[in-house]
């Protein structure tokens, strides 16, 4: 039943933690037995808690390396405190792990039970319950909590960790072997402060040989910064690499071959995935939004899989990491291309690398001249066509916002973004929340601003248009489908209480809140009339309101029709397989 406790023991071990200090307890039987069984750790007895902290202190700063530090449940780890504080403030890798009871035993006076979740508070870097593990990733799971351990133990600001860790009777585990190995996977952890130079580290130049006549595949996800996706582009280049550029990264719109855009679309087709599998991916920024590129992701689990991100935070939630590189995005790119294996490399390129290359490159050019050419007639209001007007007659220099649920979504399928336009998002927690507060935020610069958003989002934050005034640029394009248009696309479609739980129709008439909040207003009847009504929209100050009215199932319909992608795909794969 706590079999998962030995490979998250083991994980520990494989990312070079090598003490561990127990004191005695049942509760932590588990875990004391297991450290001590795996052989890879020094490990020590102290029967005092108070003492056990402390001297995992003293081994942490002497062997400048993290300590495990092991306590039964109850005030055991009360005991922990003074060292916890002391590694805090002197930045002293501490790994807590507190044994406790299962939740069916908290809060109804089983003995020895105490709350102790987050009982350290601020004075950790890091505070995490291991659950027990979801079917699938019953081993996989433990060792990337304990990745994370590591990982925010080891931060710019070292400090203390704490892992809560409930456990079940047997709590006496089974001394197997084999359970050491389950689920192992290999991961690297390489830390900025282990890099001596960016532009002549030794990592740097052994990854530029690694890299050396790979298929290279960058992931240019959001909250990359505006000035980095520069940096990302000219690696690219000086890679022969592709990049799948999320809206929101900003790089779609310095396109130039190998920048991908279109693959929500074409990667639908699972027979072309086994052509589109790199060597290496590398990761920027976060998360793509289309879930079919993080399904294609997690297909090519035999690529290395590199994260470049400026924190210790573990941003892949396939968890398919190999390495973790702490690391601005600009100084990495830098580094790289600065490199003299890397500029050898873009010199001696050879087929391999642009065949790969092509063959992304030609099913997104293909798939983005079909889609701008038979959307453009598209004779009902369609937020695909729409998005493409949009494209076309942006002002140059112009900043557009898009609201989450399917305006995103629909973005990340038909926003080419060639051009000199910003692309901006509240993507980090996804919320429908906040987004017509944020558009006006942002139109503070002064930039012509457009917002993209469904009727929900809007109605959320109908009272930011209080903010308004005679100064700003700013355009509101209103999708209104009378409610949640996205779970057409989810599996809620068709449940009992669709319509009450999950569709919310408002049956709103917005004209109204434009005259509440004197803000210009138009409903387009015809997907011929928006062009003109956003052009003279964005041509003046002031707030203007563009409602076009859609329907859920229809735009639902019709976005999957144009990305069909009706033909013969086995000729389309005999094609692009000679590249
Ligand atoms: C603050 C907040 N509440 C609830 C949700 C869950 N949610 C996600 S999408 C959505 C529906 C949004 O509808 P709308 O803005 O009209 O966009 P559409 O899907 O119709 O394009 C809801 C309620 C959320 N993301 N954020
Ligand atoms: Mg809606």
């Amino acid at each position: 039943m706590n079999e998962y406790i030995a490979p998250f023991v083991d994980e520990f071990y494989r990312l070079g933690v090598k003490y561990a200090v127990f004191s005695p307890g049942s509760r932590s039987t588990t875990m004391a037995m297991l450290f001590t069984e795996h052989g890879g750790f020094q490990t020590y007895m102290n029967i005092d808690e108070r003492s056990a902290a402390f001297m995992a202190l003293g081994i942490a700063k002497g062997h400048d390396e993290p300590v495990i530090l092991v306590c039964t449940s109850g005030s055991a780890m009360a005991h922990y405190v003074p060292a916890i504080l002391e590694a805090q403030y002197s930045g002293v890798p501490l790994i807590v792990l507190t044994a406790d009871r299962p939740h069916t035993l908290q809060s109804m006076g089983a003995p020895q039970t105490i709350d102790q979740q987050k009982l350290f508070g601020h004075a950790v870097n890091y505070y995490e319950e291991l659950a027990v593990p979801q079917e699938g990733h019953y081993y996989t799971y433990p060792r990337l909590v304990a990745r994370k351990a590591v990982m925010k133990a080891l931060d710019d600001k070292r400090g203390p960790v704490h892992i809560n860790v409930p456990l079940f009777e047997p709590l006496v585990p089974e001394l197997e072997r084999s359970h050491f190995e389950a689920g192992y996977t290999p991961f690297k952890i390489v830390r900025r402060g282990d890099l001596q130079s960016y532009f002549d580290d030794v990592f740097i130049q052994d990854l530029a040989v690694k890299l050396r006549g790979k298929r290279v595949l960058i992931v240019a996800g959001p909250q990359v910064r505006l000035d980095e996706g520069a940096a990302i582009v000219t690696l690219g280049e000086a890679l022969g690499a592709t990049i799948l550029s999320d809206p929101l990264s900003n790089v779609r719109r310095l396109g130039t071959t190998g920048i991908i855009s279109a693959y929500d679309v074409f990667l639908k087709k699972k027979e072309l995935w086994s052509l589109l599998e790199p060597d290496v991916i590398i990761q920027f920024g976060h998360v793509l939004i289309s879930k079919r590129a993080q399904q294609f992701l997690n297909y090519c689990n035999n690529a290395e899989y590199i994260v470049v991100h400026p924190t210790m935070d573990y941003i892949n939630p396939v968890g398919i990491t190999t390495i973790h590189i702490q690391s601005s995005i600009s100084a990495f790119c830098r580094s790289l291309i600065n490199c003299s294996t890397t500029v050898m490399h873009v010199k001696e390129n050879n087929g391999v690398v642009y065949s790969y290359l092509h063959r992304w490159d030609y099913l997104d050019k293909g798939i983005r001249t079909l889609l701008n050419g038979t959307i453009a007639y598209e004779p009902s209001c369609f937020e695909g066509r729409t998005i493409i007007e949009i494209q076309r007659f942006m002002p140059k220099g112009g900043q557009l916002m898009i609201a989450n649920s399917m305006s995103i979504r629909y973005m990340d399928c038909y926003w080419s973004g060639i051009g000199d336009i910003f692309v901006y998002g509240n993507r980090g927690v996804n919320g429908i929340d906040g987004t017509v507060s944020t558009a006006i935020g942002l139109a503070q610069n002064g930039k012509p601003t457009v917002l993209i958003t469904g009727d929900l989002a809007f109605f959320h934050d109908l009272n930011g248009l209080a903010m308004a005034n005679e100064n700003i640029n700013l355009t509101i394009v209103l999708h209104n489908n009378d409610g949640g248009g996205i779970f057409e696309y989810l599996p809620q479609k068709e449940v009992k209480y669709f319509d009450y739980l999950f569709s919310t129709e408002q049956g709103l008439d917005y004209s109204g809140a434009a005259t509440l909040y004197k803000c210009s207003y138009e409903r387009i009847e015809k997907a011929d009339d928006f062009a003109k009504a956003f052009k003279t929209a964005v041509a003046s100050k002031g707030i203007h309101i563009i409602e076009v009215p859609t329907d859920k199932e229809r735009s639902s319909q019709l976005h999957d029709a144009y990305t069909a992608l009706n033909g013969d795909i086995e000729e389309l794969k005999g094609y692009i397989e000679q590249f």
